[in-house]
């Protein structure tokens, strides 16, 4: 049927939408639920799960906005421990981090908190709990948040990829409650036995031959680096960490994604009819399909041309003459050779670290919330951070608030991330304009890594 108004009606109708508009503006946010939820995570012939997370998802709902607009969510905690949210990779107002204990109290079991916040920035981000998030994430408490570029590009399909590990015993089908474990805490971090994407083992779209995808894969999980190749599929890396490359960087072998890290593909599909291209995931000396894309039917006779870049996020360049210098020494973890760091304001012996649960030291002190910030930083002031990884692990290094560029070995600046991954031994300069005021957490993103010393923040004023 088809809906006839005449004027009369239209003003009626008219006058209550802007009664509506008013009343909703002045309604609750759209509610946020991090609730306890028994989802089918393992195949169907495994019992359910029990996870913790948004709406009872794994992952949670995706939040999708155009850049610019404005994100409300009312966070209600239904979970049994108190939580807070953060939004990663969002240049975000300081109170809306989402970091419990430095810019806001945790939020307690039935109560809620409201976050409302620009994205400033197009880009694929991702919120997540920030709250023991070595326990919460793992049990699920993450999802995706896509700020859409103003304009559409040329592309034929979109797909968020939420890549995660989970560890599962097999006997229960539960999540293995190991949360904090010494290993986990001063090894690698947890890592899974159960990889997703979208909750799912097996992920797979269907497309057609010549389509030209737009991928965009998150690493939710709390330690893996995934190392992925395409099969099947050809492209250009467009966007780390939700900012666009300068030039689109064709995609040759295998390409790394560590904890908290965003890639941004735009993919033709290459595989024949009937075929299918793959997301390849290497584990050890194994393969597998991350992602399966079915080429169903024929699409255009032939490949499109290659894409530009994205159009630019407007960041302030960093000058780094005159820049301020900073450094911080990553030192701890099994077989890592230290005897022991300052804790609680006094030296303590790697022994009685451990005790606490503590592994690591950031430029000689075990780090957490309570200390001194790394850096007092004036507002607007150029940073050069020289980063040292004095450990026998690699680490996934987040800053939140601002991005940073990465400076290549020959001086210049890299792309921009909000997060960067330092292999065992490497050392790596970042670079970036202090001009987002506040509280900003600096961890390392392997989750169990941060819980056991690896964090500290800067402050900008
Ligand atoms: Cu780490």
């Amino acid at each position: 049927m088809t809906l006839k108004l005449n004027r009369r009606q239209f003003i009626a109708t008219g006058t209550a939408f802007a009664a509506l508009g008013a009343r909703s503006a002045a309604a609750a946010s759209p509610e946020l639920n991090a609730r306890v939820a028994d989802i089918q995570l393992l195949p169907e012939n495994y019992g359910s799960t029990r996870i913790w997370g948004f709406e009872g998802m794994a992952p949670g709902p995706e939040i999708r906005v155009v850049q610019g607009a404005r994100v409300q969510r009312r966070l209600v905690n239904g979970l049994p421990d108190v939580t807070s949210t953060h939004w990663h990779g969002i240049r975000i107002d300081n109170s809306m981090d989402g970091v419990a204990g430095l810019t806001q109290e945790a939020i307690a079991p039935g109560t809620s908190f409201d976050y409302d916040f620009i994205v400033p920035d197009a880009g694929t981000y991702w919120y997540h709990a920030h709250n023991r998030s070595f326990e919460q994430v793992a049990r699920g408490l993450h999802g995706a948040l896509i700020v859409e570029e103003p304009d559409p590009l040329d592309i034929d399909h979109e797909e968020v990829l939420v890549l995660d590990d989970w560890l599962i015993d097999p006997d229960t089908a539960q999540i293995a409650e190991t949360f904090g474990a010494m290993h986990d805490l001063s090894h690698a971090g947890r890592l899974g036995n159960y990889i997703t994407t979208n909750g799912k083992y097996n992920l797979s779209k269907p497309v057609n031959r010549h389509e030209r995808l737009r991928l965009r894969l998150i690493n939710a999980s709390n330690a893996r680096i995934f190392q992925l190749a395409l099969d099947g599929l050809e492209g250009w890396i467009v966007a780390l960490d939700g900012m666009p490359l300068a030039q689109p960087r064709e995609v040759e072998g295998t390409f790394l994604l560590a904890p908290a890290q965003r890639i941004d593909l735009i993919v033709d599909v290459t595989s024949e009819t009937g075929g299918a291209g793959h997301i390849v995931q290497f584990d050890r000396n194994e393969s597998f399909s991350q992602v399966a894309f079915e080429v169903t039917g024929d699409g255009a006779k032939s490949r499109r041309a290659a894409p530009g870049p994205l159009p630019p996020n407007n960041h302030a360049m960093p000058q780094l003459a005159g820049a301020r210098d900073l450094s911080l020494l990553m030192e701890g973890g099994a077989m890592g050779g230290m005897r022991g760091a300052m804790m609680g304001g006094r030296m303590s012996s790697m022994r009685e670290m451990m005790q606490s649960g503590n592994f690591w030291a950031f430029n000689g002190s075990v780090g957490g919330l309570d200390g001194a910030p790394l850096a007092s930083l004036s507002h607007g002031e150029t940073v050069r951070l020289k980063i040292t990884n004095d450990t026998v692990f690699p680490h996934a290094m987040h800053l939140h608030g601002m991005h940073f560029h990465e400076i290549s070995p020959d001086g210049s600046l890299g792309p921009l991330r909000d997060t960067t991954l330092l292999e065992r031994g490497e050392v790596r300069d970042i670079a970036f304009v202090a001009d987002n005021p506040g509280k900003w957490l600096l961890h390392c993103h392997m989750l169990s890594h941060a819980a056991a010393g690896m964090m500290t923040w800067i402050e900008v004023a």
